[in-house]
């Protein structure tokens, strides 16, 4: 007797970081239960993907999903919002920030965040742990518990009064980290070199939001770079540079890959895509390119995309740290004319980060098609211990996948994007392809334009420890495509 399915994707072309094969797939109870060419057996849904290409749904590694900042504003998307544009994108694991205010205990922290996704979250969700204050009990008492509840990341600052922490406090965190087997992920700008810039630039009466760039200079961040790359060799532990903005910090783990250190990167649309120019904006506009550390120039986006094609960079996250160009919480939060230094840090990107990368990196040959899903989606899985759950098209992984036209024409525009925002940075960009459809654990939660599913279908990711990524390479020559034979 044939079997039966929930779920046939049948005709596609099925893509993963190493493989190109024409298959069917068959999901059962929300896992991928068989891929087969022409596959026996009857479903209860039947799509055909003729001429579209079946990707594992993207992971956002890095976001900021109703967070609340030192300054007391929350960001603009809650778990259901933020869930429902990264579905619209073709993205089905959001790995946000359970984020530590000093003084604040990491475990009420952690409780919190659960209580904020519980019942709202859309897609499928772990948590990182933000640690700003990394107290002895902090790091021996309540790290260990929640690593032991999944949560295996840890993010820290070097930059922002309220969050940055010392070289000393460094050293503990990382020092915690190897001993427990979690991933640390690093902020690295040099928070005196900014202060003092930002002091001569507002002292010179030089506060529009076109000033934050050059208060942010890359040698802040390549210093910083530097200096967590060498207390991380002290430690002899990997760690993570998250948003890596430009040419002068990719010199640096360059310098480290090359001395044999275990040190990954992570880069931004943004810094892909945008450069310091757009702060120039006029009026107030330039603070919707307000994000830290800043957009550089052409050359540094150059460099990073030579360095996503090289393997030098890992990951690919939207960094959304949505705050709305309107209203008390957002961009205008202290007026229209406030200085650079008051304005909230960060930009959307849930939903445009996979089309913007698809289009921009694949269609430009920028690079290829399996290194676009290692960079979205199964690297993020190795490193935050998600694989092969998610993060790639396998039987026995989760049934989360997104079927792509490659061929549609989407203009983008804050109007079709489902977040809460009221503008996006890549307004106007024309992009080719965009996920038609979107499956979340077997279940369609995306498809023909409309979002299907609801509040709280999404579920907690307990994360294991981090996976090696070392003698994992981005490919350099697309694979030939496989046919898998028929059941
Ligand atoms: N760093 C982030 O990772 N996100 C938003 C703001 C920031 O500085
Ligand atoms: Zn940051
Ligand atoms: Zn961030």
């Amino acid at each position: 007797m044939s079997a039966a399915y929930d779920l046939i994707i049948r005709n596609g072309t099925v893509i993963t970081a190493t493989e190109r094969m024409r298959c069917d797939i068959g999901v059962q109870a929300g896992h991928i239960a068989a891929l087969a060419g022409n596959l026996q057996g009857a479903a209860r849904t039947t799509i055909d993907a003729t001429g579209m290409l079946v990707l594992p749904g993207g992971i956002d590694s890095h976001c900021h999903i109703e967070e609340i900042s030192s300054t007391g504003l929350t960001t603009a998307d809650d778990f259901y919002a933020g869930g429902v544009s990264a579905a619209a994108g073709g993205t089905t694991t959001l790995m946000p920030f359970a984020a530590q205010q000093r003084g604040q205990s990491l475990g009420a922290v952690v409780r919190e965040y659960h209580r904020r996704a519980e019942g709202r979250a859309f897609v499928d969700y772990g948590f990182h742990l933000g640690i700003s204050d990394p107290t002895q009990e902090v790091l021996e008492q309540e790290l260990p518990a929640l690593i032991r509840q999944g949560c295996t990341s840890v993010k820290i600052y070097t930059t922002y009064d309220t969050l940055k922490i010392a070289d000393r406090q460094i050293l503990d965190v990382l020092d915690a980290a190897k001993r427990m087997g979690a991933i640390v992920m690093v902020h690295a700008e040099n928070s005196d070199a900014i202060a003092w810039m930002t002091a001569r630039l507002l002292q010179a009466g030089k506060t529009a939001p076109r000033f934050h760039p050059e208060s942010r200079p890359q040698v802040a961040e390549r210093e910083a770079v530097h200096r967590v790359i060498a207390l991380a060799e002290l430690v002899d532990v990997p760690i993570l540079l998250v948003h890596v903005s430009g040419r002068e910090a990719l010199e640096q783990i360059g310098w480290a890959r090359n001395r044999g250190l275990k040190v990954y990167a992570e880069t931004c649309p943004q810094y892909l895509l945008l450069t310091a120019a757009d702060t120039c904006k006029p009026g107030f506009e330039g603070a919707k390119f307000i994000f830290s550390p800043p957009a550089r120039e052409k050359a540094d986006q150059e460099e990073l995309w030579r360095s996503l094609a090289n393997g030098l960079v890992q990951v690919i996250s939207s960094d959304h740290s949505p705050y709305r160009y309107q209203g008390p919480q957002g961009k205008q939060v202290h007026g229209p004319d406030a200085p650079f230094t008051k304005v909230p840090n960060g930009i959307p990107g849930l939903e445009t980060r996979l089309p913007l990368l698809f289009s921009e990196g694949v269609g430009r040959g920028r690079i290829d098609i399996h290194t676009l899903v290692a960079l979205t989606a199964t690297n993020a899985a190795r490193i935050y211990g998600l694989y092969p759950r998610k993060g790639t098209v396998a039987v026995g992984s989760d049934a989360d996948l997104a079927i792509w036209d490659p061929e549609v024409g989407v203009t983008i525009s804050q109007e079709m994007l489902h977040d809460r925002m009221d503008y996006t940075a890549f307004e106007g960009m024309k992009v080719k392809g965009w996920p038609t459809i979107t499956i979340s654990r077997g279940e369609i939660v995306w498809s023909g334009g409309e979002v299907r599913g609801s509040p709280g279908r999404g579920q907690f990711l307990r994360c294991d420890r981090p996976m090696d990524l070392s003698g994992y390479r981005c490919l350099r020559k697309p694979p030939p495509t496989k046919t898998l034979g028929e059941t």
